[in-house]
């Protein structure tokens, strides 16, 4: 019997592209359930060329599923994983309510899938996007080279806060069209865009970048900063890993972007690096700057893999890289890793 899965949060960004990947993925599920809030229950949805009805959120919704996945905010997943779970379905979360718990495994298949079956609570956490997006390449560059110190720049896309982030950006882009004087004096654009108060971001996101991600919390750091930290160290199982990061979203709708500074134990070569990377399978190495070939997210939006460019060995740090890394925040970021690990899931079930 193919196992039966549950996709908690159907109807949000992540969910949508969760629909699309397992209509395009190899078929190794059984039943495919659609489940989100009351508010959408009823609605329909397509998953591999078929109409599924949205179920409401209910204990017994879970009854007979093999793998649930949820892509809902935290405080849903905390409530709700642990109830899944307890009626027989292995939980794979995509919110940060479980990801440090010593007994969740964070799991990015590319580094450590064996993770996967160390799993007491029936919960597996997916990693936050910004991390996850350079974690095939990381995973590869440390095993090679044993990763000491990582300094991250991010530039991320509004998607990743939802929706309601892409619309946003495209409602502020609309006010801000056709004025070419914006941009040139100090509060200009902060005046043409729509009220704040109806925003995810902090300040406009239109002709502008906003060095806030995710909430504040305290001491000068912003979540997805201390996400990078704690869930780098916690994936590649280096709990010294020395980590410092900068998280700026910019007015991009889709695919996160990363300047990387990575410090390793060996002294390192580009070619070295290169030939590393362009060992993945899942890593694309797009890399001749003289010809303009690096990564950028308009250009990998929509795709699968993780793209490495720009590749240096910092001219004063022998043992360190500078990398410029693109990953599709819905794909790879969130919903490509959920259902890579989910299958891993299936794998052992079936096996
Ligand atoms: C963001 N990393 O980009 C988050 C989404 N989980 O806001």
């Amino acid at each position: 019997r193919k196992p039966t899965l549950a996709v908690v949060g159907a109807t949000g960004a992540v969910g949508t592209v969760m629909l699309d990947i397992l209509s395009n993925r190899p078929n190794v599920w059984g039943e495919i359930r659609l489940i989100a809030s009351a508010r959408s229950a009823g609605k329909v949805l397509r998953v591999r060329g078929e109409d599924v009805v949205v179920q409401a959120l209910s204990p017994e919704v879970f009854d007979g599923v093999d793998v649930a996945m949820f892509d809902v905010p935290d405080e849903v997943s905390a409530e709700w994983a642990p109830i899944a779970a307890s009626r027989g379905a292995v939980v794979v979360d995509n919110s940060g309510a479980f990801r440090m718990d010593p007994d969740v495994p964070l799991v990015v298949p590319e580094v450590n899938p064996e993770q996967v079956r160390n799993r007491p609570k029936g919960i597996i956490s997916n990693p936050n996007c910004t991390t996850l997006s350079m974690m095939a390449a990381l995973g590869a560059l440390h095993r090679e080279y044993g990763l000491r110190e990582l300094v991250v720049a991010s530039y991320q896309a509004v998607s990743g806060a939802g929706v309601a982030g892409s619309q946003r950006l495209y409602d502020e882009l609309e006010a801000v069209a056709g004025d070419r004087t914006l941009g040139t004096v100090a509060g200009d654009v902060r005046k043409a865009v729509p009220d704040l108060a109806g925003s995810p971001f902090a300040a406009p996101i239109a002709l502008n970048v906003v060095p806030a991600a995710g909430s504040y919390k305290g001491d000068g750091w912003f979540s997805e900063e201390l996400k990078v930290r704690n869930e780098s160290r916690k994936i590649l199982g280096i709990p010294d890993l020395k980590v410092s990061a900068t998280c700026v979203r910019v007015p991009v709708v889709t695919t996160h972007s990363l300047a990387v500074h990575a410090t390793f134990a060996k002294e390192v070569t580009v070619e070295g690096a290169r030939r590393v990377l362009d060992a993945v399978p899942t890593v694309v190495v797009l890399d001749d700057p003289e010809n303009n070939v690096f990564p950028t997210p308009a250009d990998v939006v929509g795709t699968d893999p993780t793209y490495v460019g720009r590749i240096r060995q910092a001219l004063d740090f022998p043992n360190t890289l500078d990398l410029f890394i693109c990953g599709d925040n819905l794909r790879k970021g969130a919903a490509l890793n959920t259902a890579e690990i989910a299958e891993l899931v299936a794998a052992e079930l079936t096996s």
